[in-house]
């Protein structure tokens, strides 16, 4: 049972109204809502255990380390690791693929290895390992796809040479919504010799992800956009690389011994988490994989698929309409183009109407530049969204229409 009324009411949010309209918010891939579980978190660790973790002997110390690791643990179970030393907390799946490129980088990779992304990626999955380019000699390739936005995976094989040492790639394209098939890639990469990760920000708030079952190596997303707080984010690495691989940053926390000739550093995961951590966002990250859980992923999926049709279903008798990638594999993302309508004024006038949607780029001009594009518009859906509300954006959107 998906009671879709009594979920809205977790999240107060979506009461608003903008421009005296009842808010529709279709901007989820971008950061969701959050839950009354999650901001509850928040304000009771704050008003009655707040006190720094992993250094004070005293009791609100102690209480507050215990939920940042019991978030930790969370975090773990959620995602299927096999120990909390795999779960590194970060400010965000940036932050997680700048440590990876600079730290697995450093530890592994020398001038003329290969780092393998695909032409979807987020630009946060594709300048750090420009960065890392232009630091080590590091070369970038860039597996292809066919028009529906399907990754050509023989060519993916192909572009395998000795010198490969990783591939970056997206579990689901904040563009066109698919899936894509990391598991066949993660084995494709490791009979190749060479390590995968996988920027699950898309995919963690939709799907059931399990780090073993796609046996990846590393895998990143983001608090924020899983109904959790923003500024923080997870790094899941396979302990026997983690350990190998140097600090990112030096501080406080991640240190075992320092004296001004040297420095030891901590055990896993500590050693990646330099200076005093958001343990309150971690304890409002387990708040919403908690809530997540309850609501249940598969519900979540069906509820939101049946929304992806119904609005790809409407979109379709739009004239001049362009959904990018094939919509039958869509799964919370539909990005689309009307001729003659800049995605800009398209947004504006959505907005206008009370509905929110993303226009431009989408952090993915190489995408852009693939489809021969600027921009495009691109709703995007949540476990809160409702039938009522695709249909106000169907309405909005062909009332738009009419006025070009
Ligand atoms: N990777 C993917 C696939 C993303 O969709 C995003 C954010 C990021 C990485 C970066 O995440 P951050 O939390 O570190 O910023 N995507 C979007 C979006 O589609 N609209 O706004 C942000």
């Amino acid at each position: 049972m998906y009671d879709i009324q009594a979920l809205r009411k977790e999240f107060p949010i979506l009461g608003r109204e903008v421009y005296g309209r009842p808010l529709v918010y279709l901007d989820n891939a971008a950061t969701t809502q959050k839950p009354r579980a999650v901001v509850d978190a928040i304000t009771e660790e704050y008003f009655s255990v707040n006190a720094n973790v992993h250094r004070g002997v005293h009791y609100l110390s102690q209480q507050a380390t215990e939920l940042h690791e019991a978030a930790r643990e969370k975090v773990r179970a959620f995602i299927g690791a096999r120990s909390t030393n795999e779960v590194v907390f970060t400010r965000g799946t940036t932050e997680s693929i700048n440590l990876v490129a600079s730290s697995f980088g450093e530890a592994f990779m020398r001038e003329g290895d290969e780092v393998i992304l695909t032409v979807m990626e987020h630009h946060s999955n594709i300048v750090p390992w420009q960065l890392l380019g232009q630091r080590r000699g590091v070369k970038i390739k860039v597996v292809p796809m066919d028009d529906d936005g399907r990754l050509d995976l023989a060519e993916y094989e192909k572009l395998f040479t000795s010198r490969t040492k990783i591939v970056a790639v997206c579990h689901v394209s904040n563009v066109l919504g698919a899936e894509n098939p990391v598991g066949r890639m993660a084995e494709i990469a490791h009979a190749h010799g060479a390590h995968i990760l996988v920027d699950a920000a898309q995919s963690v708030p939709h799907l059931p992800v399990d780090v073993a079952a796609l046996g990846c190596d590393f895998l990143v997303f983001s608090a924020h956009k899983v109904y959790g707080p923003t500024g923080l984010g997870v790094l899941y690495g396979r302990e026997d690389l983690l350990e190998r691989m140097p600090p990112y940053q030096g501080g406080g926390e991640m240190i075992s011994r320092v004296t001004f000739e040297r420095t030891t550093f901590e055990q896993l995961p500590f050693k990646f988490e330099a200076g005093t951590p958001d343990y309150i966002g971690t304890h409002a990250l387990a708040a919403a994989l908690a809530f997540v859980e309850r609501t249940g992923l598969e519900n979540i999926a069906r509820h939101e698929h049946a929304l992806v049709r119904r609005a790809v279903e409407r979109m379709q008798h739009v004239d001049g309409m362009r959904i990018y990638g094939a919509a039958e594999d869509k799964g919370a993302v539909v990005a689309f183009n009307v001729a003659g309508i800049h995605p800009l004024d398209l947004g504006t006038l959505l907005d206008r109407l009370g509905v929110a949607i993303r226009t431009g780029h989408h952090c993915a001009q190489p995408l852009m530049q693939r489809f021969g594009t600027e921009g495009m518009a691109r709703l995007s859906i949540a476990m809160y969204n409702t039938e009522e509300e695709i249909d106000r954006f169907a309405d909005a959107l062909e009332r738009v229409c009419r006025m070009f």
